[in-house]
């Protein structure tokens, strides 16, 4: 219809603002830094990702909208994802649960895990998403998750909707969604390895 014709789909949302981290990062001025309040926009949009996930994944969508929710309501204090982990490094609750430097951990294993889900995705026409989303998830998450929560993702599995469905659901056709889903790839790259560095530049290692 005319109507989703001139709408922008969830996808293109999420692209764009990746995009547009993505080029700030890319032609930043040295002493310029993502602001926090910009990065949570761009993650709030991912949420819808795992809303269209089911039942099953109910509790992965609400643990991943608590993390980008904490996020949310610290850059009401803290103006950039630096002066997150410079707080933490200085009262050495970076990994402490509940932390912001742990929820951004978090949040930075969500927006992977879509990634590696796109290129699993995008890898065959014939995956279902079921086996995109078990090597995605075998990839970036499990070797951090508990067995218990491997378990629990593992039995979701069989939950996921199709690929079709999934398609329908996010208003995107194979053809529309395979172009967004390259570009989140790509714009979803430097975003990821600025993240990373933060915390390896403050000597912190990213086994956990
Ligand atoms: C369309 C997308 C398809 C992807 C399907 C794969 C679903 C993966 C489900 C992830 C499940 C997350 C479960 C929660 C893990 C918790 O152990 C952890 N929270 C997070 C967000 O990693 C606990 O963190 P915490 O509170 O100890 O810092």
């Amino acid at each position: 219809t005319k109507m989703a014709m001139t709408t922008k789909t969830p996808l293109s949302a999420i692209v764009e603002a990746f995009e547009e981290l993505s080029e700030f990062l890319e032609c930043q001025m040295k002493d310029e830094e993502l602001r926090l309040d910009k990065f949570c926009d761009a993650c709030s949009l991912v949420s819808v990702l795992f809303s269209c996930l089911g039942l099953a994944f109910k509790f992965a969508e609400m643990e991943y909208v608590a993390k980008v929710h904490d996020l949310v309501e610290a850059s009401k204090r803290f103006a950039t994802l630096e002066n997150v982990l410079d707080l933490d490094v200085a009262h050495d609750t970076v990994k402490k649960p509940g932390s912001h430097s742990r929820n951004l951990r978090r949040v930075r294993q969500g927006l992977d895990l879509i990634r590696a889900l796109f290129e699993e995705f995008l890898s065959s026409e014939v995956y279902s998403l079921r086996e995109a989303a078990s090597t995605a998830y075998a990839q970036v998450c499990a070797p951090y998750h508990t067995w218990a929560i491997r378990t629990a993702v593992s039995a979701g599995m069989y939950t996921l909707p199709t690929r079709e469905q999934l398609l329908l659901k996010l208003n995107e056709t194979d053809h529309t969604a395979e172009k967004k889903m390259r570009r989140y790839i790509k714009a979803s790259r430097p975003v990821i390895e600025y993240i990373d560095k933060l915390y390896i530049s403050r000597n912190i290692t990213l086994d956990w």
